[in-house]
């Protein structure tokens, strides 16, 4: 049974909350569900609330096209267990997995749907209504995905990307502050972030054998690091070019795929912004971008210019 309540006079708008009843086990499923998702972060205790009341649960059978390219937008959906595969044409784009979400587009930009989306297991979704998704997702989904939108496409490594790619990478970043002086990660530690600079300078130092410390690098706005130190791998002198572009795809998948301690300390010169990036979040977006930066020659010779 589905009920509904007014939504408070203060707001402007007549959106009715949409009330279908759950047990305390479904709360907790859609909790573990969205928990790791991006667009569901900074809701404040009532948003939550009427999320999750707005749910309803979609149990769909391996083989089910969920969303089909060019049809009308009506749910956004989130992925609690099974798989699915997303096609535009014929060509597989991506694929979900439990915590995934997809189907926002259609719904953001009143747009037929983008691609299709078929169940590649047995399935359970979660299925947020339109009106729902529009009056709590959006505001933030869209504030964010325009925020970082012409950041992200200055930045060499990302600059290739899809503008819906950046726009994944967008809802996954996170602002973090630094004062002139402070280490952003440091030297020997085991660090899971990776930061992109927004605004400001960093002084990358390096510790050498004797315990002698040194300067070997600057970073300004665009540049990235954390990521498992690619500006290591590019910057040592003794990487001849012929070295660089033999080994490259291997050099970068190194260094962001590998689990070694951070390789130098990185500290803000004057105040710093960066974008910052968790591990998980920074493996499932940046590691499939890798194939293509990889199928990118010229952007690959962007970035070896650019970091020697
Ligand atoms: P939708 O409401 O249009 C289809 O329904 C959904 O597929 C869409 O929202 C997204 O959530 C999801 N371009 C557009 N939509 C995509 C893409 C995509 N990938 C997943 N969806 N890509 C850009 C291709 C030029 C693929 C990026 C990997």
């Amino acid at each position: 049974s589905v009920s509904a309540e007014s939504m408070a006079p203060s707001a402007n708008q007549d959106f009715v909350k949409l009330v279908i009843p759950k047990s305390q086990a479904q709360a907790e499923r859609i909790k573990v569900s969205i928990g790791n998702n991006f667009l569901f972060r900074n809701l404040d205790e009532e948003q939550y609330l009427d999320v999750v009341n707005a749910m309803s649960e979609k149990r769909v059978p391996n083989q089910t096209t969920v969303i089909e390219q060019g049809g009308v937008g009506d749910y956004f959906y989130v992925v609690e267990s099974g798989t699915l595969d997303c096609f535009i044409g014929e060509t597989k784009v991506t694929n979900y997995e439990a915590g995934g979400s997809f189907g926002e587009l259609a719904l953001m930009y009143n747009a037929p749907r983008a691609a299709t989306i078929i169940t590649t297991s047995d399935s359970v979704l979660w299925a947020l209504d339109r009106i729902t998704f529009r009056t709590i997702l959006m505001e933030n989904t869209s504030r964010k995905r325009r925020m970082y939108e012409i950041f992200l496409s200055e930045v060499i490594l990302l600059k290739s990307l899809e503008s819906y790619e950046q726009h994944k990478i967008a809802d996954a970043l996170e602002s973090v502050y630094f004062e002139d002086g402070q280490e952003v990660v440091k030297q020997g530690d085991i660090g899971d972030q990776f930061y992109i600079i927004e605004s400001g300078e960093a002084i990358v130092l390096k510790t050498n054998t004797d315990g002698v410390q040194q300067q070997v690098n600057q970073l300004e706005r665009g540049s990235y690091f954390g990521g498992k130190y690619i500006y290591i791998y590019f910057y040592h002198y003794y990487i001849t070019l012929i070295l660089k572009s033999i080994f490259f795809s291997f050099f970068l998948e190194l260094a962001l795929l590998n689990d070694s301690p951070r390789a130098a300390t990185v500290v803000a010169h004057g105040r710093l912004k960066c974008a910052t990036l968790g591990k998980k979040a920074f493996t499932r977006l940046l590691g499939p971008v890798l194939d293509i930066l990889k199928r990118n020659s010229e952007n690959y010779h962007a970035v070896i210019n650019q970091q020697s």
